[in-house]
């Protein structure tokens, strides 16, 4: 395909320096396949942490930040401050930050535009409820939400794409190889009709929802399938395993 293989854990709220320490001296002491780029979704307090620790050829990611440079907004973090950690990427949109903290799609587009126009590379989560799979609206949601953040950017290079089907979000009911690469498929011809041919068939689609060792290599295989965002398994020694899923 062209694509690069991209795998990136989320950490969520989870750990401390000493497991966190621990789980970096086993990432860097891995073999980790060349092809596939790999970033860590680090807790912001620990950014710099994280970022002094880990090997240089894995890459770091903040879980979210907010929508301008600087000034009067109490407990936020901007990318500028997220950059000056050494820190390239952010997860924008995840659906804890949809369902838990109630970001709407225009806040998360906001949030796009300007991580980008600061340099940032954005990891961008998309993905339907499980009602709404249930109702048959699955793509009608993730084009709106594919909408918003496709309006705010302008360098389709520094975007991934993540689908995340909020069912299978930490339930351990991993979306079907099937079912991921449906909606990745759609998502590409989505794309194609409404941003160009060239990005639709450059820009990486990866899936997350409950992916493990077990499942990843079923999943890698599919078409549309760039890697993964991984949750609870990128915790684990096992994110060794997800990250070299692509054979
Ligand atoms: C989805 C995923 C990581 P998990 O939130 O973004 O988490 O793999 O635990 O389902």
């Amino acid at each position: 395909t062209g694509r690069k293989f991209f795998v990136g854990g989320n950490w969520k709220m989870n750990g401390d320096k000493k497991s966190l320490g621990e789980l970096i001296k086993t990432m860097n002491a891995a073999k980790l396949n060349a092809d596939t780029d790999v970033v860590c979704g680090a807790p912001t307090i620990y950014l710099d942490f994280v970022r002094s620790k880990l090997d240089a050829k894995i890459g770091v990611a903040a879980q979210n930040c907010y929508k301008v440079a600087k000034g009067a907004f109490t407990g936020e973090t901007s990318p500028a401050m997220i950059l000056d950690c050494g820190v390239k990427w952010v997860i924008l949109g995840h659906s804890e930050r949809r369902h838990v903290f109630g970001e709407s799609d225009e806040l998360i587009g906001q949030k796009v535009a300007h991580a980008l126009e600061c340099g940032l590379g954005v990891i961008a989560c998309i993905g339907e409820k499980l009602d709404e799979r249930e109702a048959g609206i699955t793509e009608k949601v993730v084009y709106a939400q594919t909408k918003v953040i496709a309006d705010n950017v302008k360098d389709w290079s520094k975007v991934v794409l993540a689908y995340e089907p909020v069912w299978a979000i930490g339930t351990g009911k991993t979306a079907s190889p099937q079912q991921a690469q449906d909606v990745h498929d759609k998502l590409r011809q989505w794309m194609k009709a409404n941003v160009s041919e060239a990005v639709a068939s450059s820009v990486r689609i990866i899936y997350g929802g409950s992916v493990t060792g077990g499942t990843c290599k079923e999943l890698a295989s599919q078409k549309d399938v760039d890697g993964f965002l991984v949750g609870g398994a990128a915790l684990k020694p096992e994110i060794v395993d997800i990250i070299n899923a692509k054979a």
